[in-house]
């Protein structure tokens, strides 16, 4: 049997309550343009060459932990079928399991650069996704957008993709700028052969047809970065890969997300959160990391 999309592994949820450790680490204030935030106001996406190259070798560790056991953690997911070339492999909601990823979440900027992007008070973090395509594969990633895969709904959202590897423009994800202001959202397809998800919520339509003048696409270093909302379309092309493609990506949630319930299965599969639709995705499993919960300050005299 042919097993298509993320199957659950390991339990995600190691910690009951991730809020002591998010209290307990710092994460640095991004000081961003103000014309990036109004670029992404109006496009959905962003660019920010360099910005994580120090997280590259970080990032790698923790992939490869994921690539080599992927049974080991919570939702891998191979979408190379049958006898096609190369591994197109991709695992999320591990941030709790790999060491490097809650270093990541709980220490780079990216939380501050997401609160900022999104014009937000908050950035609250929702979960991480890592996909490596292996030298070989010919896989395209089929064009959506993320919001109609997830359990939540609203307009401040963003995710930080970062580059693990040179990607060439030819096997790049690419974006249709402004996609993002659609009302309309598109049914989620499986990403092994770009089928719809099977059962439909009516009020989704099919991915239109996107022509190659509406793309936006840029060629990567290990460690830049590309901000993009919930809602832009999004998806890469079948050119061979030639050499390793990884990215890590982490999604986060701004003050007007709130938990929907979906007509059919969500991916990630997250259920049981004990949420009501229209209530805030809960922070003791989903940490408000930005801004930075005030500190207690320590006592400079001895304790008794
Ligand atoms: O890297 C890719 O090909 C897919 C990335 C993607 O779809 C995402 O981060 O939402």
């Amino acid at each position: 049997m042919v097993t298509v999309g993320n199957q659950a592994g390991m339990e995600w949820r190691v910690l009951d309550d991730a809020r002591p450790l998010a209290n307990a680490t710092n994460r640095p204030a991004a000081d961003l343009d103000p014309a990036l935030v109004e670029e992404y106001a109006t496009n959905g996406v962003v660019y920010l060459p360099g910005t994580f190259t120090e997280w590259v070798e970080p990032l790698r560790a923790g992939l490869q932990r994921n690539l080599e056991s992927p049974d080991a953690y919570a939702f891998p997911c191979d979408s190379t079928l049958g006898d096609e070339p190369g591994r197109f492999f991709d695992s999320y909601c591990n941030w709790q399991l790999i060491p490097e990823y809650l270093a990541f979440v709980l220490t780079s900027a990216a939380a501050s650069v997401a609160a900022t992007i999104m014009g937000s008070q908050t950035a609250q973090f929702f979960h991480e996704h890592a996909f490596s395509k292996e030298a070989g594969t010919q896989k395209s990633t089929p064009w959506h957008q993320d919001l109609p895969y997830y359990c939540v709904d609203g307009r401040q959202t963003v995710s930080v993709y970062v580059a693990l590897d040179h990607i060439d423009q030819d096997t790049a994800v690419r974006f249709v700028p402004g996609s993002h202001k659609s009302q309309q959202l598109h049914r989620p397809r499986v990403f092994s052969d770009g089928s719809e998800y099977e059962s439909k919520d009516p009020s989704m339509t099919p991915v239109p047809k996107i022509e190659q003048s509406e793309v936006l696409v840029k060629p990567l270093q290990p460690g830049d970065a590309i901000l993009f909302d919930f809602r832009t379309l999004h998806g890469a092309g079948d050119a061979p890969i030639t050499t390793r493609r990884r990215a890590f990506s982490t999604r986060w949630l701004g003050d007007d997300v709130r938990f929907v319930s979906r007509l059919g299965e969500t991916s990630p599969p997250l259920d049981n959160l004990g949420l009501d639709p229209g209530e805030r995705m809960r922070e003791d499993w989903f940490p408000v990391l930005w801004p930075l919960h005030p500190k207690p300050k320590l006592s400079s005299r001895p304790a008794r």
